[in-house]
């Protein structure tokens, strides 16, 4: 499913380096002209769309980006060398807008597009620019200008990778607030989830991946019982389902059956699609309850069943591993 992933970030373009004023001094010419050499520019900022990000996650901790001043112009007419630009990676499909005007800016699509959201300052004149016939010893030089400054917003419309069912109160939502930032509402009743919760999951990388928290499905949801259709839609461009069943259901064998067959009346490849299974909770039942509910499970699943606990992350981990090992992801 999609979802946008937005981030605020202030942009400075470096100052550009004042013009000085200086003179020859050289044996044998008694008054040497001027010589004071002009400032370097000042560093522009560019956005580089880069395919290794998938989020703007980066933008969260890191929200000001300031390229380095051009230095001063040098004796002998020399230029102060440029401030370096700066450039600062944004994943593949970012919209980049004005935050006062929200005019959009750029689009960066495909990998290496490139967009200036800050110029350098320019380089300020030296003194020997002003010789003339009347002056011919100016002091004049002109300061550097300040760099272009602004206030820019960062667009990403997202695809949730990863999608977390199962039935209401499985604890789809809390296993999301855990793993990621988002924070969901939380509840001992069906149906806390009205609309799908997005969290972006750190992978061992560093970079994200996003995750969907959709309302929990039950019996008739794939023809439009309670929440889950609407939401059956979302997940269809997930690529791996996370499938949570609470152990302490009386059943959690029929718990399973009904999500199943809910993916298979919706039809779609939903329920062919990649799946984990786990058994969250599981602090809640003593060993010999956990290992009857998991038994039972595998033996209807025929695949391994994880054991999880989102309230004391028992088990987070290594469905965290298997979650990047399904995706190809290390
Ligand atoms: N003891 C225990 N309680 C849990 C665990 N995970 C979730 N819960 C509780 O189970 C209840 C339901 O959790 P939610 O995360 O809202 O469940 P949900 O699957 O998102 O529910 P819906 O949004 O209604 O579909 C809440 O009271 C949670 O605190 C767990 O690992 N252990
Ligand atoms: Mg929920």
């Amino acid at each position: 499913m999609q979802f946008i992933d937005q981030a605020r970030i202030a942009v400075q373009g470096g100052r550009g380096g004042d013009g000085i004023v200086a003179f020859r001094r050289e044996k044998y010419v008694p008054a040497g002209g001027p010589s004071g050499g002009d400032g370097g520019h000042g560093g522009a900022i560019w956005l580089q769309a880069d395919p290794n990000l998938q989020t703007l996650l980066d933008f969260k901790y890191k929200r000001l980006f300031a390229a380095p001043e051009g230095r001063r112009g040098g004796p002998n007419r020399s230029s102060g060398a440029g401030g370096d630009d700066l450039v600062v990676r944004v994943p593949c499909g970012t919209e980049v807008r004005d935050q006062d005007s929200l005019a959009l800016l750029g689009d960066l699509t495909e990998p290496g597009d490139r967009l200036r959201v800050a110029a350098g300052g320019r380089g300020g004149l030296g003194n020997a620019h002003y010789l003339s016939n009347r002056n011919r010893a100016p002091e004049k030089f002109t300061e550097g200008k300040d760099g272009e400054s602004r206030q820019i917003q960062l667009e990403l419309k997202l695809l949730a990778e990863v999608g977390i069912i199962g039935l209401p109160n499985a604890g789809k939502s809390t296993l999301i607030s855990v793993l990621s930032a988002a924070k969901p509402k939380i509840a001992d009743y069906p149906f806390t989830t009205l609309v799908p919760n997005l969290g972006v999951v750190r992978r061992p990388s560093g970079d994200g991946t996003v995750f969907a928290d959709i309302p929990g499905l039950i019996a008739g949801a794939a023809l439009g019982a309670g929440l889950g259709h609407d939401f059956l839609r979302h997940i269809e461009r997930t690529r791996l389902l996370v499938h949570l069943v609470d152990v302490s259901s009386p059943d959690v064998v029929a718990d399973l059956e009904v999500v199943q067959a809910e993916l298979e009346a919706y039809g779609h490849g939903l329920k062919d699609r990649p799946r984990l299974l786990a058994l969250n909770k599981i602090e809640l039942v003593d060993d010999e309850a956990l290992d009857l509910a998991r038994q039972a499970l595998e033996n209807r699943w025929g695949a391994e069943v994880r054991l999880i606990s989102a309230a004391t992350r028992q088990g987070l981990d290594s469905l965290l591993a298997a979650v990047w090992e399904q995706l190809g992801i290390s």
